[in-house]
């Protein structure tokens, strides 16, 4: 399941769009297994795929999250509807990465038929809750009131983890499959563009209006 924004802000003569591409230079790394425990892989399966580092054939990143930075406060205030959606299906979170502005309600799923354990915790590591879900279709409705990077894992299935990423403004984004992104109506202005991913770590590049399309590769994997 996805997570749909749904910013609605005026479109303005004096505001651009951005597009681009995050990479990573080869040698791609094959994607890692991560081995499920004896007793939970009746209900798991034998392993898992891990989702820290998907990379697409032509060096594509998927899952950096792309954010501009500068002060947008004169703006109207973002939409707080919307469809925030952190599934727990086949033993993993879907999506692994999920926007939500500051403040909307994000429904927790349990599609699995037995029981999930989800907890949250916030980037000193402090924990937010700490919930059991033991029951197919349960909903649990949690609001992030602090813009940051929550993580969310699982108390049982170690390998189960997934990323909140709580937006103070719209202009944010998280690269697809291929390693896209697009953000849309952004004011004029130079901004600093900051992008982050588990796995590759930070990177940022000094933005203004008359850029409309970026690449942004990561030298190698760290
Ligand atoms: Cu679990």
């Amino acid at each position: 399941m996805t997570v749909a924004l749904a910013i609605a802000f005026v479109p303005s003569l004096f505001a651009f769009d951005l597009e681009g591409k995050v990479k990573v230079e080869p040698p791609y790394p094959e994607p890692s297994l991560l081995p499920v425990d004896e007793k939970y892989v009746a209900d798991c399966g034998p392993h898992k795929i891990s989702s820290r580092l998907k990379i697409s054939p032509d060096g594509g990143v998927a899952n950096a999250v792309v954010q501009l930075e500068g002060d947008f406060s004169t703006l109207r205030e973002m939409p707080l509807q919307g469809d925030f959606v952190l599934d727990q299906i086949d033993c993993e979170f879907k999506p692994h990465l999920a926007l939500v502005p500051q403040g909307a309600a994000v429904s927790i799923l349990n599609s699995d038929g037995f029981l999930h354990n989800v907890r949250a915790f916030d980037e000193k590591a402090e924990m937010l809750f700490n919930d059991a879900m033991p029951k197919k279709g349960q909903v649990l409705k949690k609001r992030f009131d602090r813009p940051g990077r929550i993580i969310v894992r699982c108390g049982l299935h170690h390998w189960m983890h997934a990323f909140v990423i709580v937006q103070e403004h719209p202009f944010y984004a998280v690269t697809n499959e291929k390693g896209y992104f697009k953000i849309s109506s952004i004011p004029q202005g130079t901004y600093t563009l900051r992008v982050w991913h588990e796995e590759l770590g930070e990177a940022e590049k000094e933005i203004n209006s008359q850029t409309n399309s970026l690449i942004l590769t990561y030298s190698s994997r760290r």
